[in-house]
């Protein structure tokens, strides 16, 4: 199924945001891969910098040990600097509804 959701980035960080994801680390794509993520993509709105991210998963209970992982944990932590994020390094993220579908 799909989930979606947005996130903020700071100010002045485009290039370094897509610089960090052009390099991602194999650790996470493993992790992500692992927990059955697929057609994982994020799309940034220059204008307001929100990011939009979209993805694939088939069980949305198992992304739930995702936010404990000491990987995903780094990566939050590294990523901080240039995202908006909460007092435990995660990105500000708003789930959105699904109102359309055209497969
Ligand atoms: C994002 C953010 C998300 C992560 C992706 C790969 O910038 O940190 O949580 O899933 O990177």
């Amino acid at each position: 199924m799909w989930q979606s959701f947005t996130m903020k980035l700071l100010p002045g960080m485009a290039a370094e945001y897509q610089k960090r994801h052009d390099a991602i680390w194999p650790d996470l794509v493993n992790l992500l891969k692992q927990t059955g993520i697929s057609e994982y993509a994020i799309f940034l709105d220059e204008q307001t910098l929100v990011l939009f991210a979209v993805l694939q998963v088939n069980d949305p209970l198992l992304l739930h040990d995702l936010p404990v992982h000491p990987v995903m944990q780094r990566w939050w932590h590294y990523m901080s600097d240039i995202m908006e994020t909460n007092a435990d390094a995660s990105p500000v993220s708003i789930p959105l509804k699904p109102v359309f579908y055209l497969p």
